[in-house]
């Protein structure tokens, strides 16, 4: 596979002294990882086979003829770390004295296999050697992390003769990234999409001075429209810079090209003032879902050209699912779980939508997903006063391949996920399985993840991933998440199509009925990096009280309200069930919550429940108001942003629910920090903004990376309303640990296309974005 990804950059150099690439061979001052490279000391760090010998600086090796290709080598015996998702560079010189094609691997040991490779971080086919010594070069990015590593010349299989191939000025570097420039762009921070003509207007100007500056709003012919003074802030906490702020929400003109400028400054990006700012950012947060799809095309017509692509993983070679998919070996689970789990059977887990960069299905992020996409539908059906611009309720809104079939597009989007995660429930009558030491009954839980049993190297089309696709234990919180989004689809469906909601309501009744025969079967954390993220949960009374509600909304059963009202969450003050920081995949209270609060049910207690709501975000907004760029979080975990849009989902909710306009107004200004009114002026959806992110860390999307590594075709940027993560205050990748040391909160984020922790894509993030920009669109 990866061969497909690497060329010899001697038949490519006009590629890679593009401009584009300003990181391109840029390996010179980071250490040679290789010992001895060019053979000056003789033959230590090298071994060969057969034996070779020192000759003018090279190691040559006698090859006898008729060697399959393994049987004759030169391998280095110092071993050197591969860091997943690192960038390095090879370089070496090599002839032969009859022309040959050799194969190169950098590779862990596979001690069951004597030494033999087990997922080779470069794997080269076709190294031409000719009789003149050659330079070669190679850039590769490892897909797996490799602490004990070698690199392997493979020299037989391909010639009848006896030969004789020399190697020399053998190096490999990892990329140096220093020094590095951070772009924090203008010091006036804006909302680069700008701002609603009704709406609070606020800007954040990062200055040394503490005393009040005079600003100007200055239209598209550089005229002064409106001015007033900075109110000095003092040091941003979340930034450590001093700043201030600067309101114009009294200038209330619309028009394009609007600028912020202190007297003397280099004025602000431009911006606009318009009624139509989020008119079409709801339709393309919901085309990344689409985007995101497995097993399905991608239609040319619906996306353009760049992103259209075959159906990933029918079980078409080389993939290996998801139409017929396993369970995991015994042996591999055995790690994770300490003790050989499987299962008997296989099961169809084609459909849903790939997690994030990577091609896992996750079922627990997939029932957040789902249910922000049902809620920006659900909630236009109970909002009064809905002067909507953007309707997701309609059909034909999305470019999707279901428009226009007389079902809204939200719908089917959510669609789906859905059916792939009722795929995911464990059929009736299934042989008993492994759990703590004993077979227990699983029929009717769902597994909790299927993926990759191996990472596979950026870009990497979903139908070339060549991974074995495996399914992973039932969890007692995937069950629950299929059920909570089966009820939702059962009552939303029930008008349009009364067969599937049927379908998703008997699958959600089993799926309750299991889920509280099995109340603790928890994924675990140590079930990570084996090809997929573990997505561990061990609280799930909060998925028991959003199944229930759900249960309830749609069914108005008793047992259910029974649940509801006997769970944890049901008393629980509101700063518990709308935490500081926001909720996310396994906090899943306050989704139930809100869904409690808003659709239409008569559950005991429903107007403490409403009032938990307001509260809610009545503490989300104190916190907003010690924050001068407007947030509503204090730190900035990984997936900072979706932390922020998810408290804009309740904050905004509140003001669905109460029509008091203080929510409206906090709301909107909470959008501007994903916009660009942050420390370092970025916009971090993809094509909304003046310096958007445009390095997203996907396998789908990886044209930073294809710039770099050759490869054809070339793999398109992201498309218009992918979302960033954003900033976390704890990075952990290759290009963060390089240039984010020491970073202070918002800062902490860089648009490398290698740099997961800070840049990657994810549908539990998009799904947030697409809520909350169907809300702002209707305003
Ligand atoms: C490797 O080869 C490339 C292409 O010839 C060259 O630009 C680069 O400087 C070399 N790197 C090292 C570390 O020698
Ligand atoms: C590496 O490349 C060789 C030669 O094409 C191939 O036989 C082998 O299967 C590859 N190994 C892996 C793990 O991809
Ligand atoms: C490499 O393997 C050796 C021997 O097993 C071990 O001592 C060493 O810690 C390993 N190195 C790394 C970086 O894991
Ligand atoms: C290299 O890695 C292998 C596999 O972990 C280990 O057996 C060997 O001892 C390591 N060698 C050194 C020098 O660390
Ligand atoms: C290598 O194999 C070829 C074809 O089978 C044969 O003709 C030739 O004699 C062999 N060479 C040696 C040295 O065995
Ligand atoms: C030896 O290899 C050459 C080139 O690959 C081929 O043309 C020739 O037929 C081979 N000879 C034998 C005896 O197989
Ligand atoms: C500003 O805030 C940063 C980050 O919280 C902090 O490290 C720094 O000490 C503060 N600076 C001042 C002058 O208070
Ligand atoms: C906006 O206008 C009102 C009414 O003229 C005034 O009281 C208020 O101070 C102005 N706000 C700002 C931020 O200038
Ligand atoms: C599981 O791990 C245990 C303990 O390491 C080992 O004894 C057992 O053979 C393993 N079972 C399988 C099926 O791999
Ligand atoms: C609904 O809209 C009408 C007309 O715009 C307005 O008079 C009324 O107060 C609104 N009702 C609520 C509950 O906001
Ligand atoms: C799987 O099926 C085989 C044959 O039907 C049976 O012998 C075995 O016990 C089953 N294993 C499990 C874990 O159910
Ligand atoms: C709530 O109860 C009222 C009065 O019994 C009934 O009219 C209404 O339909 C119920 N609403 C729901 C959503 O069940
Ligand atoms: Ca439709
Ligand atoms: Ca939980």
């Amino acid at each position: 596979m990866l061969s497909r990804f690497l060329l010899p950059l001697t038949s490519l150099l006009p590629v890679l002294v593009s401009s584009q690439t300003p990181v391109e061979n840029n390996a010179l001052g980071t250490p040679n990882l290789v010992h001895n490279g060019s053979f000056t000391k003789g033959t230590p760090g090298w071994v060969s086979k057969p034996s070779g010998t020192v000759q003018d600086g090279m190691l040559c090796v006698i090859v006898p003829a008729n060697t399959t290709a393994k049987a004759s080598y030169i391998q280095t015996t110092q071993n050197f770390t591969q860091i997943k998702n690192d960038i390095y560079y090879l370089n070496f010189t090599a002839y032969a004295a009859q022309p040959v094609n050799i194969w190169i691997q950098t590779n862990g040991y596979d001690p069951s296999a004597g030494g033999a490779p087990v997922d080779p971080n470069l794997n080269t086919t076709q190294v031409p050697l000719t009789t003149i010594p050659g330079p070669f070069s190679f850039i590769f990015s490892p897909a797996n992390q490799e602490n004990n590593s070698t690199l392997t010349f493979f020299l037989g299989g391909s010639n009848n003769l006896t030969n004789e191939i020399c190697l020399s000025d053998v190096s490999l570097h990892r990329i140096n990234r220093l020094p590095y420039f951070q772009d924090t762009g203008r010091a006036i921070k804006i909302n680069q999409l700008g701002y609603l003509p009704n709406g609070p207007k606020l800007a954040t100007l990062v200055s040394k001075s503490n005393s009040s500056l005079t600003w100007h709003l200055k239209n598209s012919s550089g005229t002064s429209v409106s001015s007033g003074r900075t109110f000095p802030f003092g040091n941003d906490t979340s930034s450590g810079v001093n700043v201030h702020t600067i309101d114009f929400t009294n200038y209330t003109s619309i028009g394009a090209n609007f600028r912020l400028q202190i007297d003397g400054s280099e004025p602000s990006y431009p911006f606009a003032i318009s009624d139509q700012l989020y008119t079409t950012l709801p339709q393309d947060a919901m085309q990344f879902f689409y985007q995101q799809r497995s097993g399905i095309a991608i239609d040319a017509e619906l996306v353009g050209s760049q992103y259209a692509r075959p159906a990933g993983h029918v079980n078409v070679f080389p993939n290996q699912g998801d139409v017929v998919t396993p369970c995991q070996y015994a042996w591999e689970s055995n790690v994770t779980y300490l003790e050989p789990w499987t299962c008997n059977y296989t099961l169809d887990v084609s459909q849903g939508w790939y997690d994030a960069g990577d091609q896992g299905k996750y079922v627990v992020n997939g029932g957040i997903s789902t249910a922000q996409i049902l809620m920006a539908y659900e909630r236009t059906l109970w909002t009064t006063n809905n002067t909507l611009q953007y309707k997701p309720v309609s059909d034909g809104s999305l470019r999707i391949p279901e428009r226009y079939n007389g079902y809204p597009d939200f719908l089917d989007e959510a669609r789906w996920e859905m059916e792939f995660m009722l795929k995911m429930q464990v059929p009736a009558n299934s042989p008993p399985q492994l759990f703590n030491g004993s077979y227990i009954d699983m029929s009717g839980l769902v597994h909790h993840k299927m993926h990759d049993n191996q990472w596979t190297p950026l870009p990497t089309p979903p139908n070339l991933d060549p991974k074995r696709r495996e399914l992973h234990r039932p969890s007692t919180a995937a069950t629950l998440n299929m059920v909570a989004t089966a009820a939702m689809s059962a009552r939303l469906w029930g008008l349009f199509d009364a067969d599937f909601a049927k379908r998703c309501l008997d699958a959600a009744r089993v799926g309750y009925a299991a889920a509280k025969a099995n109340p603790a079967i928890y994924a675990p954390g140590t079930d990570w990096d084996l090809g997929g993220g573990a997505y561990s949960d061990d609280d799930v009374r909060d998925e028991f009280y959003w199944a229930a509600a759900e249960m309830y909304i749609t069914t108005s059963e008793a047992q259910f309200e029974n649940d509801v009202i006997s769970n944890y969450y049901y008393t629980a003050n509101a700063s518990t069930l709308f935490p500081d920081g926001g909720f996310g995949w396994s906090s899943m209270q306050a989704i139930a919550q809100l869904n409690l609060a808003a659709v239409p049910n008569n559950i005991t207690g429903r107007n403490a429940i409403i009032k938990s709501v307001m509260t809610g975000a009545d503490q989300y907004i104190a916190i907003q108001q010690t924050q001068p760029t407007d947030v509503y979080i204090t730190s900035y975990p990984w997936g900072s942003n979706s932390n922020q849009l998810n408290c804009i989902q309740v904050v905004a909710t509140a003001y669905d629910i109460s029509r008091n306009t203080s929510y409206r107004t906090s709301a909107l200004s909470g959008m501007d920090y994903i916009f660009g009114r942050n420390a370092i002026s970025q916009s971090y959806v993809h094509g909304y903004g003046t310096k958007t992110s445009s390095n997203i860390h996907s396998r789908l999307y990886a044209a930073e990376l294809s710039r770099l590594i050759v490869q054809d075709p070339i793999v398109p940027p992201p498309p218009k309303g992918a979302m960033a993560g954003g900033a976390n205050e704890s990075p952990a990748d290759p290009p963060a640990d390089d240039v984010l040391k020491g970073c202070v909160g918002q800062f902490c984020y860089v648009d490398d296309v290698n740099s997961y922790s800070t840049n990657e894509v994810a549908i539990n993030w998009g799904s947030a974005l697409a809520w909350v920009a169907s809300w702002a669109s209707n305003h």
